[in-house]
């Protein structure tokens, strides 16, 4: 079955890309991820986070016309967060994205997280692999910034955007968030409005502020709906990607995404097995004396009463055994 689609993928089928994605979010894609993981590390990776409504499946259209005009194959992931069960793009984006679905050479996916040990990240993670595998030349990742997905996306993508909206009071609360830390270029859309030069200056003076090491944030305008400076937008993109490449950055970085990515999935497993041993523990055992005997079980031993005490070890040892 693999086989089949491996083929199919490797022979450039969209259909198989498609379907090994859904394979990978269902959680059953480590042997495809193998597979084709030496095939990866080739596109430009970059994620696109900001508040609700800003505007930022209207940039991603809008960057996908045209970086398709520069003649690059492009894939789209759109990840949202308050709906893991969704399948296929979300209405809206479908409407915004609607231009480009005829286009072969975009691929267009929504992402919902389902079984996939790393969670949603790790599912999308998956389905940015898999895109660079199948040799789109970019991969674009949505996501709406609802607490921790826009920081995860920083772990993902190689260049953040970070879209805000004019007028909308939470550009304080926005950078407040961290979030000024992951965005390689902040983006101003919706330029057309009355308050887009006053959030550009409140951007400007709050990055004041900041000493900047290496990279300093790029700050562009933009007007999604009427395409307007998507050029700089790109533009700020493509140096930012210059300068993880000559500075050697991007080493660094990919190597962070690849610990995170491994963390994730690591974790992920062992969470699921610490919960079935504590499914099966005894009811009259105190939280440290548990813990323990969770640690037991999978090996590590000297936890908290095992330190220095050897009945309490030999009893959590037997314990253990009798599992
Ligand atoms: N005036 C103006 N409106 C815009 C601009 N860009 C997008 N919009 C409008 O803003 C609304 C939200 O746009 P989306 O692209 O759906 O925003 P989003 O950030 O993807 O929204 P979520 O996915 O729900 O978080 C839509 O009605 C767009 O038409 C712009 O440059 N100017
Ligand atoms: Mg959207």
């Amino acid at each position: 079955m693999n086989d089949d689609l491996l083929a199919a993928f490797r022979a450039g089928d969209p259909r198989a890309l498609a379907r090994a994605i859904s394979r990978c979010e269902s959680g059953r894609g480590a042997e495809l991820i193998r597979a084709l993981y030496p095939l990866t590390g080739r596109a430009l990776t970059v994620g696109l986070t900001g508040p609700p409504g800003v505007g930022k499946s209207t940039l991603t259209s809008a960057i996908v016309a045209y970086v398709r005009a520069q003649g690059k194959t492009v894939g789209v992931i759109s990840v949202d967060p308050s709906s893991p069960f969704s399948h296929g793009a979300l209405l809206g984006d479908r409407i915004r994205l609607a231009e480009h679905f005829v286009d072969p050479d975009v691929f267009i996916r929504s992402m919902a997280s389902r079984g996939h040990l790393g969670g949603l990240a790790g599912a999308t993670a998956d389905a940015v692999s898999l895109m660079d595998a199948f040799g789109k030349d970019i991969v674009l990742i949505e996501t709406v910034g609802v607490g921790q997905s826009e920081i995860e996306i920083a772990e993902v993508a190689d260049t953040t955007l970070v879209a805000l909206q004019p007028g909308s009071g939470d550009s304080v609360q926005v950078l407040k968030a961290g979030i000024l830390e992951i965005a390689d270029v902040f983006v101003v859309n919706k330029s057309d409005h009355p308050m887009a030069l006053q959030l550009q200056r409140e951007i400007r003076s709050m990055m004041e502020m900041l000493d900047f090491s290496g990279w300093v944030p790029a700050l562009v305008s933009t007007q999604a709906l009427a395409g307007t400076g998507i050029d700089k937008l790109w533009d700020a993109v493509v140096r930012h990607d210059a300068w993880l490449r000559e500075s050697g950055a991007i080493r660094e970085k990919r190597r962070a995404a690849f610990a995170h990515r491994v963390r994730q999935l690591a974790v992920g497993t062992l969470e699921r097995r610490v919960e079935d041993v504590i499914a099966d523990l005894a009811d009259d055992l105190d939280p440290y004396a548990a813990s323990d005997i969770v640690l037991e079980t999978f090996g590590v031993h000297g936890g908290a009463i095992a330190t220095g005490n050897t009945r309490a070890r030999t009893a959590v040892r037997a314990t253990v055994k009798g599992l």
